[in-house]
């Protein structure tokens, strides 16, 4: 399978190989190196004013034949219209979702020579190491990743799957399909609520790719002068996210502050992503967010990116422009990866390079 990896997706190129970052906190460091500090944060930007506005969408309403159906459909819209964002309760993929929680959290325990097995090679994005580092001079994020590539399956690359524990393998491969199928039922409730026939959106994803990238975040002496993970907003369709353990450290931003997010248990966190705001021509929003660290407790995520097939490309849907044009340019998707493979993290920017400035 490798053989047929290496020839089918393409250098899209990597990150520059930084330090570990659990291993640099296990040494309980009180002076952090200076490339984690982030002197630009600032604590009078973050607001719980919002917090508890976050909308709730309820996926056992949205079948078309629940007396409720039509009212969630509406709060559905206004949700990726205004926020961009939303926490989704009674979906189907609880059980796989309470199985990967484990075993990333006993990925992560391992010792660091173990999990190097799996560490990223020059110019891959896949395997377990750090994302987005594109220059010596970066500020880094206090965190490493574990990112892996389950979609399509004919692409995947089992070099980086890890097989300890022994159940990780099958355990991500349920994990990669339920979440695949709440994606999809996602884009043909959007389709609808954006008065486009389904196929339209839904066929680009079908053979779509599925990035899942989970989180490690350890605790830090000095939390509030690190980030976990830098502003950014996401590059692909929609992002499923799932917090691992209780501790809190998302924060979307809203009105230009940001708003932590307390996390409903048992929900998925939505995000829609760059591509959902090109493809909707700017009806949907992408939201830019962050994760901030922890003084005493370690942090984990897992986040599943959802973009198109790459035979699709980057731009708004011919449906969806209307008189006044498209607000967004059009390109082709392996140029569009390229852009953000090579980019650091940096708040909304990609898409405004998107945006065709009328
Ligand atoms: O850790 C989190 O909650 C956010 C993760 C995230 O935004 C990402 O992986 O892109």
């Amino acid at each position: 399978m490798e053989t047929k990896v290496i020839q089918t997706r393409k250098n899209l190129g990597g990150s520059l190989p930084v330090e570990n970052v659990q291993e640099l906190a296990s040494n309980n460091l009180k002076d952090i190196p200076p490339r984690y500090i982030r002197p630009e944060l600032n604590p009078d930007e973050v607001s719980i004013d919002e917090s508890s506005q976050i909308p709730v969408i309820d996926m056992s309403k949205l079948a078309n034949d629940h007396v409720d159906y039509q009212n969630e459909m509406a709060v559905l819209h206004q949700a990726c219209k205004e926020w961009g964002f939303f926490q989704l309760i009674n979906h189907e993929a609880t059980t796989a979702i309470e199985k990967m929680k484990v075993v990333i959290q006993e990925f992560f325990k391992l010792p660091l020579q173990q999990k190097m097995a799996y560490a990223q090679l020059p110019n891959s994005i896949e395997g377990y190491g750090q994302a987005f580092v594109v220059s010596e001079d970066q500020k880094l994020d206090w965190g490493d990743m574990l990112f892996l590539l389950p979609l399509p399956i004919s692409q995947r690359n089992m070099r980086f799957w890890p097989n300890t524990p022994p159940s990780f393998r099958s355990t991500l491969d349920e994990y990669s399909g339920e979440l695949h199928k709440v994606c999809m039922s996602l884009f043909k409730l959007m389709a609808a609520n954006l008065g486009i026939d389904s196929d339209k959106l839904c066929i680009k994803y079908e053979d779509g790719t599925q990035g899942i990238r989970m989180n490690y975040y350890p605790p830090c002496l000095q939390a509030d002068n690190v980030i976990g993970l830098a502003p950014h907003s996401d590059a692909t369709g929609l992002t499923l996210l799932v917090q691992v353990t209780e501790v809190q450290g998302l924060q979307i931003k809203k009105n230009c502050k940001w708003v932590p997010i307390k996390p409903i248990p048992g929900a998925i966190i939505i995000n829609i992503g760059d591509v959902m705001e090109i493809m909707s021509n700017g009806e949907y929003s992408s939201i830019e967010h962050r994760a901030v660290v922890n003084f005493k407790n370690e942090r984990l995520s897992i986040a599943a990116f959802h973009s198109p097939n790459i035979s699709t490309k980057i731009g708004p849907l011919p449906d969806l422009v209307k008189e006044n044009g498209a607000n967004y340019k059009t390109l082709e998707h392996e140029d569009y990866l390229r852009l953000v493979v090579t980019s650091k993290l940096d708040g909304k920017s990609l898409l405004e390079f998107m945006r065709i400035n009328k």
